[in-house]
Parts: structure tokens; C-alpha cells; sequence
């Protein structure tokens, strides 16, 4: 009997780029730009170009040193998540975002004190840090003890990017900030024990940033910070019997793809 045969899976190459200016962020050196995509074999050099384009006109300044890591992905230890719903809220100016911030994160389960102890951490960020502070959702306190680094959510990208793409154009939207805004807000709403998560950029001339959470999905907020600043930042608010170490893991190692779940789009390993 002809044995039968497996249908050969593509494989893919997950690729992380992070670039600094005064040396390696290891030895001091400014965070400038990071960038990670899960890309075909046949993509590699195409994205490998725009990473170095990236990192060498960058609006945080010039790269001086540049790490890359090309890794292939088992593609049998992939999980599988749902973009969050898109919606946009009304600020003007860096105080009214801060306002809407606050009141978006109430509405996704936060206490108000946690709330407002979220925007002020990243307010009081002496520099911007290459993670995301992990706060306690009702008390406000951080949970995480990594200091200037945080957590740094890895190992995502869009299931399928041309369908990613198309679900972001039917919505008016474009771009690397967006696309990779929604990519990680959408694995960071779905770890285990995580109620809402705040971020604005750190990107001097963009001045966005959004609340995201499974609740009430991404949740923009057009104006969050001051032009011209380059400092911004991240928190995800936990429960607070939160496993910690679970979480971190999931969102350090796991690999997950997000979906572009409307009717239409690939919703499921295919
Ligand atoms: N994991 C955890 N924290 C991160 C990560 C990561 N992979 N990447 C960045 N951060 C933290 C870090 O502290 C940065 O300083 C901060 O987030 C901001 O990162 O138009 O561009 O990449 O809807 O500058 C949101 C609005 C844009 C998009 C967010 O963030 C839109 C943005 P940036
Ligand atoms: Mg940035």
C-alpha cells in the first residue's frame, strides 16, 4: 500500500531586527527602532531591505548598530487569535487624550487609581523603555520587577497579510504604526489574566496611541501625547492573581498569529 505522504507546510522565518544609536542597547545605547514579522522564505530579503531602511531613517534618529535574528518557526507550536474590533475615540490635545485614556480603561475593567497610576507611569519615564510595565489593575502597583526593560512582547505577526490588509483598508486605515499597534494590542488582550492595556508611541511626530482590551476591543485615541516628544510607552493591566511567569512566557515565546476575523478573511489555519 503506497504509504501516504504529508502535504508539505511552507516554511516560515521569523525575523527581529532592533537598532540603537550610540552602540548596542546593551552597552548604553538609545533604543532607535524594533521590528519584528513572520515572513516567507521568499520574503526574507524584501523585508530584511525595509528593516534596514527603517532603522536608518528612523524619526528617533540615525542607527549606528543594528541586531538581526532569522529563525525558522515550527509551524505545530502556532496558536491562532483574533484581530481586536477596531473604533476610534474624539481627543485634540494630549490632556484630553489623557482623559479619554483614563475613562477607556474604567470602561475595560481597570480601577480609576490604576488608571491613573498607568498614565503617570509612562508620563514619569525618564527614557522610553524597550517593553511594557505590568501594573495591578486594581491597585495600580507594578507587578513586574524588570525594571527599564519591561516585558517585551514577541513572536506575533498577521496570519495573513494581504487579508490583514485589506480589513485595516475597509477601515480607512494604512501603515506600520497601525498594523503593528493592532497585531500586538490583539496578543496582548489575549493573555490569560490581562484586562486592558494602555500605549502611546514613542515616535517624536506620532502622537496616537490607544487603549486595547478584549472587552471593548482597540480602542484609538488620535491624541495622547505632546508633539515632538520622543518619549512613550506601554502597560498592561493584570488581575491580580495573575500567573505572572505564564504571562510573560506567553508573551515572550509563544508564537501567535492574528486573524482578520470578518467574513471573508482567513479565520483559522488554512
Ligand atoms: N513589547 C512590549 N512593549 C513594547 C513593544 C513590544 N514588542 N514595542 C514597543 N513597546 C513599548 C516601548 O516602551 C515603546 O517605547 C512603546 O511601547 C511605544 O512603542 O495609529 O508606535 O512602537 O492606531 O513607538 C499606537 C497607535 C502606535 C497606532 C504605537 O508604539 C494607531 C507605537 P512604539
Ligand atoms: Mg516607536
Amino acid at each position: 500500500m503506497a504509504q501516504e505522504r504529508e502535504p508539505e507546510k511552507a516554511s516560515l522565518i521569523s525575523i527581529k531586527m532592533r537598532a540603537a544609536q550610540g552602540g548596542p542597547h546593551e552597552r548604553g545605547g538609545r533604543h532607535i527602532s524594533g521590528e519584528e514579522r513572520i515572513v516567507r522564505e521568499g520574503d526574507i530579503e524584501a523585508c530584511l531591505h525595509e528593516m534596514l531602511e527603517r532603522a536608518t531613517t528612523h524619526q528617533r534618529g540615525k542607527a549606528d548598530f543594528m541586531n538581526l535574528k532569522l529563525q525558522l518557526v515550527d509551524m505545530d507550536c502556532v496558536v491562532y487569535k483574533p484581530m481586536l474590533d477596531f473604533s476610534e475615540c474624539v481627543s485634540r490635545t494630549a490632556e484630553e487624550g489623557r482623559d479619554v485614556a483614563v475613562r477607556e480603561l474604567v470602561a475595560a475593567g481597570v480601577t480609576e487609581t490604576a488608571a491613573r497610576a498607568g498614565v503617570a507611569a509612562i508620563l514619569a519615564l525618564p527614557d522610553s523603555m524597550r517593553g511594557a510595565m505590568l501594573l495591578d489593575a486594581v491597585t495600580g502597583g507594578r507587578v513586574d520587577h524588570l525594571g527599564n526593560r519591561g516585558v517585551r512582547v514577541s513572536n506575533m505577526d498577521v496570519a495573513d497579510p494581504d487579508a490583514f490588509r485589506r480589513a485595516l483598508a475597509a477601515k480607512g486605515l494604512q501603515g506600520d504604526h497601525v498594523r503593528e499597534a493592532l497585531v500586538l494590542a490583539s496578543k496582548v488582550a489575549s493573555g490569560e489574566g490581562v484586562v486592558a492595556e494602555l500605549c502611546w508611541s514613542d515616535d517624536p511626530l506620532y502622537v496616537t496611541g490607544y487603549v486595547g482590551s478584549v472587552k471593548n476591543g482597540y480602542r484609538r485615541i488620535p491624541v495622547l501625547k505632546q508633539r515632538n516628544c520622543g518619549i512613550g510607552g506601554r502597560v498592561f493591566f493584570v488581575k491580580p492573581e495573575t500567573d505572572l511567569d505564564a504571562l510573560r512566557d506567553y508573551y515572550e515565546e509563544q508564537v501567535v498569529f492574528i486573524t482578520a476575523g470578518a467574513k471573508g478573511y482567513v479565520t483559522e489555519k488554512d
